[in-house]
């Protein structure tokens, strides 16, 4: 793969550092062993030149050579049709990854990411809207629990699948939402056990202490 760049912010606040998700790239990128650089946008403000490569103003994004992607399962999906580290190379298997890293993204982040905003706001309260997406999320865990409890990794060997997959279950569970749901638990700790997970963490707060100590 030619010249990879991964961007994210210059800088970001104390709570999101260890869960931005420039991670997921890079704990890829780690596991595939792909030679990287690291670029930042500022957190404050919102370029033309941000926008044309992330049209919400988020991060992250991955340049290989002149191709520019948003949107991280698109970024794994990428790194993944290239790299046997991160995708199984038999159609069955490919198709199966492929499959959980849209559950992963359509079917779990979509209920645990409202939840999550909710939770770290102080909004999870005694009201009929929480006690909803509370009900919704535990739903959507009580069915990926036996998937979990059944096999080491989600599409046979690991893939991109479980880095996005324990990366959302990683979320829910730093909000203590997984003490009912130990499958879901003791894969989110088999996943942040891999070397590249914890390298990769470890990059990341780095980057963003530096940036403290630069500011
Ligand atoms: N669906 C996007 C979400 C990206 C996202 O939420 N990025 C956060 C950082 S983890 C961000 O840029 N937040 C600032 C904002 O939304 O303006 C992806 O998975 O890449």
């Amino acid at each position: 793969m030619a010249n990879l760049t991964l961007t994210t912010f210059d800088w970001v606040p104390e709570l999101p550092r260890g869960f931005v998700r420039d991670l997921r790239v890079r704990w890829a990128l780690e596991e595939a062993a792909l030679p990287y650089r690291v670029a930042s946008v500022p957190f404050g403000d919102r370029s033309a030149a941000h926008l044309a490569h992330q049209p919400f103003g988020q991060v992250p994004w991955l340049t290989d050579g002149d191709i520019s992607i948003f949107e991280s399962g698109a970024i794994l999906l990428h790194l993944g049709e290239r790299n046997a580290e991160l995708m199984p190379t038999d159609p069955r298997g490919r198709s199966e990854a492929t499959k959980w890293v849209f559950a992963a993204l359509n079917s779990v982040e979509m209920a645990s990411l409202p939840w999550s905003i909710l939770k770290f706001t102080g909004n999870a309260s005694d009201t009929p809207a929480w006690k909803f997406l509370d009900d919704f999320l535990k739903l959507r865990l009580k069915h990926m629990e036996p998937v979990l409890a059944d096999r080491e990794w989600l599409a046979g060997s690991f893939s991109v699948a479980d880095i996005l997959m324990s990366d959302v279950l990683r979320l829910i569970d730093r909000f203590d939402g997984l003490t009912e749901h130990p499958a879901c638990r003791g894969y989110v700790t088999r996943a942040t056990a891999r070397p590249a997970f914890v390298k990769a963490r470890a990059d990341q707060m780095a980057y963003f202490a530096a940036a403290d100590a630069a500011r």
